[in-house]
C-alpha cells in the first residue's frame, strides 16, 4: 500500500517535535513517509516533491518548519493536495515567527495551520481528511474521542472523590 500522508520537515532539528505526529499516524494505522526537505536549502527538491506528490498517491501533506517557515506554503503553492502546516518552536521568538510564516498565506493558497509544536493535532487533522473516504480511519477517530471522553469522566470522578475530599 502506498503512503497516504507525507510528513515533511525542514531540518533534522525538527524531528523530536514532529515525532508525536508520526506516532499518532502509526497508531491510526495510516501509511506515511517521512522526509527532510527544505524550502530554502533544497528548493528544487521541494518543488519536485510537491508537484509529483499527488501522482505518487499521497492524499495529505504535513509540513513542519521553524523560523522563517516557508515550507508549508511553498509546498501548497505547488500542489492541490491539502497541506497541514506545523509551526516549530525553534528560535528565540518562541515559535511566533514560525506560526505567522506558516499561517499568513495569501488568498488562493491555504495552509491548514495547527498550533506551535501541535504535532499530534497535525496527525489527527490528516486522519480526519482521510476519514472522509475511509471508514476504518473514521472509526479510529470515533474511538479516540470515546477514549478522551472516558479520560475526562475519570478525572471528574477523581476530583470529586479524592482531590476535593482530601484537600478541604
Ligand atoms: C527551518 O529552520 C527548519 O525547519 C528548522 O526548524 C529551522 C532550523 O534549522 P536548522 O538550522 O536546525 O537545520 O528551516
Amino acid at each position: 500500500m502506498s503512503s497516504k500522508v507525507a510528513v515533511i520537515m525542514g531540518s533534522d532539528s525538527d524531528f523530536q517535535t514532529v515525532l508525536p505526529a508520526i506516532k499518532k499516524l502509526k497508531d491510526f494505522g495510516i501509511e506515511y513517509t517521512v522526509k527532510i526537505i527544505s524550502a530554502h536549502r533544497s528548493p528544487d527538491l521541494a518543488t519536485e516533491f510537491a508537484k509529483s506528490a499527488s501522482e505518487k498517491g499521497y492524499k495529505v501533506i504535513i509540513a513542519a518548519a521553524g523560523k522563517a517557515a516557508h515550507l508549508a506554503g511553498f509546498l501548497a503553492a505547488n500542489t492541490v493536495l491539502p497541506v497541514i502546516g506545523l509551526p516549530i518552536k525553534s528560535s528565540t521568538m518562541d515559535g511566533l515567527d514560525s506560526l505567522l510564516s506558516t499561517v499568513q498565506m495569501p488568498s488562493g493558497i491555504p495552509v491548514a495551520t495547527v498550533a506551535i509544536n501541535g504535532a499530534e493535532n497535525a496527525a489527527i487533522l490528516a486522519a480526519e481528511i482521510l476519514a472522509v473516504s475511509d471508514e476504518q480511519i473514521a472509526q479510529e477517530l470515533v474511538d479516540m474521542k470515546k477514549q478522551m471522553r472516558a479520560a475526562i469522566d475519570s478525572k471528574n470522578e477523581k476530583i470529586v472523590t479524592d482531590l476535593l475530599e482530601n484537600s478541604l
